[in-house]
Parts: C-alpha cells; structure tokens; sequence
C-alpha cells in the first residue's frame, strides 16, 4: 500500500535563481503538507552517497559536481499517494517534456539542472529523508 510520505530537494539552480519561495507555494498549493524542511550545502562526498544508486549511470559524476555546486533545500511531503502525486507536480526529468503548468516545466533548466527532486518510491522515500531528517525535525 502507497504511504503518504515523500521526499523532495529543490536543487541548486532553483535555490540560486531565488526560486524556492515559489516552489514551496506550488507544493503546498498541490495539496502537500511540509512535514520537515532545511537549506543544507551538500558536500561532494554526500552528494555521492545520495546518489549512489546512479552511480554506474554516464551523468553521475556531472549528477554530483551539480548538487554540491550551492545550496539545495530539502523537505519531507506529506499527501495522500504522495510519491505518485508528487512526481506529476514536478513533471518529467527533461523538462521539454515535462507537461505544462508542471514545477520542471516552469523552473527547470535543463536534464540535469531542473529544479526539483522527487523520490521514485515509498522505500527511497524514506531511506531519502532520513538522510537528512531526524525524528525530531519531522512535524
Ligand atoms: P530525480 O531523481 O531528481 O527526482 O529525477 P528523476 O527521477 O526524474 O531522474 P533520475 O533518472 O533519477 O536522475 C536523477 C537526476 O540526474 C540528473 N540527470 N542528468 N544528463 C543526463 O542525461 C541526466 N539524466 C538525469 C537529473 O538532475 C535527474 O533529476
Ligand atoms: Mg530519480
């Protein structure tokens, strides 16, 4: 069964165009509650562990250089279906394919550099926000 957790960061080149107020208002009006939240600089060793699923994929080291290039902001979610739901809020990794009105399609850059992240399941859900959360920085 679906839980309703999941976990998102708002990448570098969003948080550096002074996008994240925007997007956070976009998530919450998608019905998504911000259970945690914190701005954090990922060093490339945590941006590497992070990652380590695509480690055998050709754009991992570019993937790691990106992510530990600024700040990201990472957040917890919580709505019903919440891994499914939120990866239609953002829309698809390439953003000239993400639909429109989507949060890729509005602030994305490019394949790499596009603006959000969303886990791909209830299992990385979890495993990607206690990475960065604690029990006591969870509301
Ligand atoms: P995410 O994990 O960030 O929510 O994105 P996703 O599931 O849509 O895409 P995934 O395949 O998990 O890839 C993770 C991130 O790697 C970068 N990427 N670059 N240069 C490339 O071809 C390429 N492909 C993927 C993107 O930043 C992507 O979100
Ligand atoms: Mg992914």
């Amino acid at each position: 069964m679906a839980t309703n957790r999941t976990f998102t960061m708002i990448k570098p080149d969003a948080v550096q165009d002074g996008n994240t107020g925007a997007i956070l208002a976009d998530i919450e009006k998608g019905g998504f509650r911000i259970v945690a939240l914190k701005k954090v600089l990922l060093t490339p060793e945590r941006a590497g562990q992070f990652y380590e699923v695509h480690k055998e994929r050709p754009f991992y080291n570019d993937l790691v250089k990106y992510m530990s290039s600024g700040p990201i902001v990472a957040a917890i979610l919580e709505k019903d279906n919440a891994v499914t739901a939120f990866r239609e809020l953002i829309g698809a990794t390439n953003p000239a394919q993400a639909a429109e009105g989507t949060i890729r399609k509005k602030y994305a850059k490019s394949i790499e550099a596009n603006a959000v992240h969303g886990s791909d399941s209830d299992e990385n859900a979890e495993i990607e926000g206690s990475f960065f959360f604690g029990a006591d920085e969870r509301f």
